[in-house]
C-alpha cells in the first residue's frame, strides 16, 4: 500500500483478519443525492453491509489522503459540502492528492483505491458509461476504462438511460469486461428493472458470482466485472414518467454550456427534480439492494480466497 492510503480502524481490522469488505463510493454522496438524504443513505448503506456479514469501506479523499472507511463526521462533511467537493476521477486523482484537497471518488477512483487496499467488491448505484451522442462529443466515462483494467467487481443497478446503454455494453465487450445479471437476463436500467439489453450471463446466487470472479482473476485476466442488480419491483419507477424526465434533462443539457465532468451530475439532479423526488426514493432503495447483494458476494468470494467464514 502507498503512503497516501489511510484505513479506518474497522477496515484495517477486517482486512488483517481476512474478513470480507465492501467498498462504497462517495460521489454518490456529494454529487448524486441532496443533503441530508445523501448522508442518511450513506450511513444506512454501511449498516446494511454490516448486517450481511461484511465490513463497509466508504472511500473518499480528505485533505489529500485516500481514506478507506470514513467516520460519520467525514460522511456528514462530504454530504453537506455537496458539489463543492471535487468530483475526482482517475485524471484528477494526482492533483487532489498533491494539493491535499477534498475529493469525492467516482466509480473509477473508488475502484482504484479499493484495489490499492486489496478490496475486491464494490457496491454503488449506477456506473458511468458512453453518453448519448458520444460519436460527436467523445464523452465516455473513465469508469469504463477502469473496469477494463482494475480487478474489482462492481454491483450496480446498471446504467441510467441518460446514457447510451447499447454503446456502453459494446464498449465493455471490446475491453473484456464481464457483465452479469443478478437474477436477471437483461441489464437493468437503474430506475427500471429491464433495459432491454442482454447481459453476458444470468447469475442466481452470490456463489455463482464469486466463482466467476475467482475464475477471472485466478487466470490472471485483468479488469473488473459489472453485476447488474435490478431495483426491487416495489420501488421501480414508472417507465413513461422516467423516460419523459430523462429526455427533458438531455434536452436541457444540449441547450446549455455544461459539458465534461459536469454533465452527469447535471443530468442526475434534473431527473430528480423533474420526477418530484420520486426518483430519489428509487435511487436510495436500489443502492440498499446493491449493498446487500455486494456483502453476500464479498462473503462468498472471501471463502474462495481465504477459506474462512464471514465476520462476527
Ligand atoms: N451514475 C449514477 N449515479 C452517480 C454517478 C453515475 O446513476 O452518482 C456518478 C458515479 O460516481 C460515476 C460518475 O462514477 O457519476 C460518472 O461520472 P462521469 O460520467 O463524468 O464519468
Ligand atoms: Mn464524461
Amino acid at each position: 500500500m502507498n503512503k497516501y492510503i489511510v484505513l479506518s480502524k474497522e477496515v484495517k481490522l477486517a482486512l488483517a483478519n481476512k474478513q470480507p469488505v465492501v467498498a462504497l463510493e462517495s460521489t454518490i454522496i456529494s454529487h448524486g443525492m441532496p443533503y441530508p438524504k445523501n448522508v442518511e443513505t450513506a450511513l444506512n448503506v454501511e449498516e446494511i453491509v454490516r448486517m450481511h456479514g461484511a465490513t463497509p469501506a466508504t472511500i473518499a479523499i480528505i485533505g489529500g489522503k485516500l481514506k478507506v472507511g470514513l467516520t460519520t463526521e467525514e460522511i456528514d462533511f462530504l454530504g453537506k459540502k455537496g458539489q463543492e467537493v471535487i468530483k475526482t476521477s482517475r485524471r484528477d486523482l494526482p492533483i487532489v492528492v498533491a494539493k491535499e484537497l477534498d475529493g469525492a471518488t467516482t466509480v473509477a477512483t473508488t475502484m482504484i483505491i479499493a484495489a490499492m487496499a486489496g478490496i475486491k467488491v464494490f457496491a454503488t448505484g449506477g456506473i458511468g458509461g458512453v453518453h448519448r451522442g458520444a460519436q460527436e462529443t467523445f464523452d465516455i466515462s473513465a469508469d469504463l476504462l477502469e473496469l477494463a483494467n482494475t480487478e474489482v467487481a462492481v454491483i450496480c443497478a446498471g446504467i441510467k438511460s441518460i446514457l447510451d446503454i447499447g454503446l456502453t455494453l459494446e464498449y465493455l465487450e471490446t475491453h473484456g469486461v464481464t457483465v452479469l445479471g443478478y437474477k436477471s437476463d437483461n441489464l437493468p436500467a437503474f430506475y427500471l428493472r429491464d433495459s432491454g439489453f442482454l447481459v453476458d450471463e444470468r447469475v442466481d446466487s452470490p456463489k455463482e458470482v464469486a466463482n466467476i470472479m475467482n475464475a477471472k482473476w485466478t487466470m490472471g485476466l485483468k479488469g473488473g466485472l459489472v453485476i447488474g442488480n435490478p431495483v426491487p419491483e416495489e420501488y421501480e419507477e414508472n417507465k413513461e414518467k422516467i423516460t419523459k424526465a430523462i429526455n427533458q434533462a438531455l434536452l436541457e443539457l444540449n441547450e446549455s454550456d455544461i459539458k465534461g465532468k459536469d454533465s452527469t451530475p447535471f443530468l442526475l439532479a434534473r431527473v430528480k427534480d423533474l420526477t418530484g423526488g420520486e426518483s430519489l426514493e428509487t435511487n436510495i432503495q436500489l443502492v440498499y439492494n446493491n449493498a446487500k447483494v455486494a456483502a453476500q458476494i464479498a462473503v462468498e468470494y472471501n471463502k474462495r480466497i481465504f477459506n474462512s467464514s464471514s465476520r462476527g
